[in-house]
């Protein structure tokens, strides 16, 4: 069934039909349709009717740069790649990491953060990837974290759900021995749950990136463009600070 479900994934992220919008209709409509997840803080979350997070904070920069208005798409994460080739939206920022596989389907613009995906447990269980043998673990769905707990040697069972805050909750309520997920999600937690939780390893590093539909060249090379003087103006190392108290760009 798993096996089933993975291969009209990945199907579906192959089969786009349509054209993406290029880069001059997006530019002459004034108007850019971004996708996120608004479920992954603080990343992309909503607060109280508003979504908001580093991510989306940086787009709103990105897209001011370039002369457009947002209009934003919340998607489930598992979703967001597949939306993106059926022309629902122009791209995707929803710290995505690039992997060999997602790069099949899209295409990645340069990272705008680096992370890893680390292990947080209550004090006394699991810390490295050799403890995790035999232990249940907790990842959220079609992520990153999930295909790489699969591949620690001997783990135990390895419970999915739709979102990232579902599978922490498990971990919160003991239904779980540990929950992987990203590294700066998992200090956040800790901080909240005042010691409940606490982090061990990084399990994998990766870097994170917006996706455009395959072969959309001209919006890429913008979205790039905006990124690189962000990245150099001031206006990215603000937002970071803001979200995380440090600069989250990739060194
Ligand atoms: N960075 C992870 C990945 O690439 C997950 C990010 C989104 C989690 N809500 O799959």
């Amino acid at each position: 069934m798993k096996k089933t479900l993975l291969t009209l994934t990945a199907l579906a992220l192959l089969t786009g039909s349509a054209e993406a919008r290029t880069w001059e209709e997006i530019k002459r409509s004034g108007t850019i349709k971004i996708a996120t997840e608004g479920a992954f803080p603080p990343f992309n979350m909503i607060k109280g009717k508003q979504l908001t997070g580093f991510e989306v904070d940086l787009a709103k920069e990105l897209a001011t740069q370039l002369g457009l208005k947002v209009q934003w798409v919340t998607q489930p994460f598992d979703n967001l790649l597949i939306g993106l080739n059926q022309d629902r939206y122009d791209f995707v920022i929803a710290s995505h990491g690039i992997t060999p596989e997602r790069a099949k389907a899209v295409n990645f613009a340069n990272p705008h953060y680096c992370t890893g995906g680390a292990i947080v447990t209550r004090p006394g269980g699991p810390m490295t990837a050799a403890a995790l043998k035999g232990k249940k673990v907790a990842v959220q769905v079609g992520t990153t974290y999930l295909e790489n707990v699969r591949k620690v040697p001997g783990v135990g069972d390895v419970k999915t759900f739709p979102k990232d805050t579902d599978a922490q909750a498990a971990l919160m309520a003991g239904r779980v021995d540990a929950w992987v997920g990203d590294k700066f999600t998992g200090i956040d937690l800790v901080k909240a749950q005042k010691g409940k939780v606490i982090q061990g390893d990084m399990l994998f590093k990766e870097s994170i990136a917006m996706a455009v539909k395959k072969g959309n060249s001209g919006l890429l090379k913008e979205l790039n463009a905006a990124l690189a003087k962000a990245l150099t103006n001031g206006s990215y190392a603000k937002i970071s600070s803001q979200y995380f108290g440090q600069d989250v760009r990739c060194k």
